[in-house]
């Protein structure tokens, strides 16, 4: 009879769900998703050019206080920043030094959410806590520059489930810009200093000017060069510094 009663319990129950937080990543105009290169494998994205600007946001689908973190390994610092928005030495409705990224927390967060960097052994980001008052949606965004030509890796970390294995891995690659005249668009100007250059020896040397048309770095600046700069037409970089940040004094910093 008890074993009958306890069955009936679990028939009767809702199921449990867990709650879950996670990142989705845009381009810079926010509304764009990041394409991804294998649908199996959802956190490999396509490359990105050098100095460009990716949004992060981080979401949840409960409410409440939760203490969360974005890092990457100090070895990938170099090649890419993650960068929090409205920096502020104090907190609202307070004089006490507390930093906080304040533009990156957003309202579904709480009012008592809260943003900042993080330095570590090894690794390097931010680190930031919903309030009490939080709701589920999207609770925080933050960008994501890349600053080098190589590779990244960012992972999410549930600082209550483990402050060392993160709960999602996002992995970027940044390819060589192909706005050449550094006006944060690949358009007809770009193909046209291609266009200048074609057929020019290109060069190791990153201080040669003819290095940054070679794009495929075969030593010759040609149509391999083109079909790899077709690649990002009309694509946006938009690399905003962020702001007054003592955090980041620098690209690569
Ligand atoms: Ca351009
Ligand atoms: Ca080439």
């Amino acid at each position: 009879m008890r074993r009958l009663l306890g069955l009936t319990v679990l028939l009767v129950l809702p199921p449990m769900t867990l709650a879950r937080v996670w990142t989705t990543v845009y381009h810079c105009d926010e509304k764009t998703l990041l394409a991804v290169v294998d649908p199996n494998h959802p956190t490999v994205y396509r490359d990105i050019m050098v100095g460009t600007r990716l949004v992060l946001v981080v979401s949840s689908d409960a409410a409440g206080h939760w203490m969360g973190s974005l890092r990457l390994p100090w070895d990938d610092d170099p090649y890419a920043a993650l960068v929090g928005r409205g920096y502020s030495a104090t907190l609202p409705g307070s004089t006490s030094k507390v930093q906080n990224y304040k533009d990156s927390c957003l309202p579904a967060a709480g009012k008592a959410a809260r943003a900042y960097p993080y330095m570590g052994q090894d690794v390097v980001g931010l680190e930031f806590l919903s309030g009490p008052t939080a709701v589920a949606g999207d609770w925080f965004v933050f960008d994501y520059q890349a600053h080098r030509v190589g590779t990244c890796d960012v992972g999410l970390y549930d600082l209550y489930v483990s402050r060392y294995v993160p709960i999602q891995t996002f992995s970027f690659t940044h390819v060589p810009s192909r706005d050449f005249n550094g006006d944060t668009r690949v358009d007809f100007q770009d193909l046209a200093l291609l266009a200048s250059h074609w057929g020019l020896a290109g060069s190791p040397d990153p201080n040669d000017p003819n290095t940054a048309f070679d794009l495929d770095g075969d030593a010759r600046i040609g149509c391999s060069d083109l079909a790899l700069f077709s690649e990002y037409w009309l694509e946006r970089q938009d690399s905003r510094p962020p702001g007054d940040d003592p955090n980041r004094l620098s690209p690569g910093l």
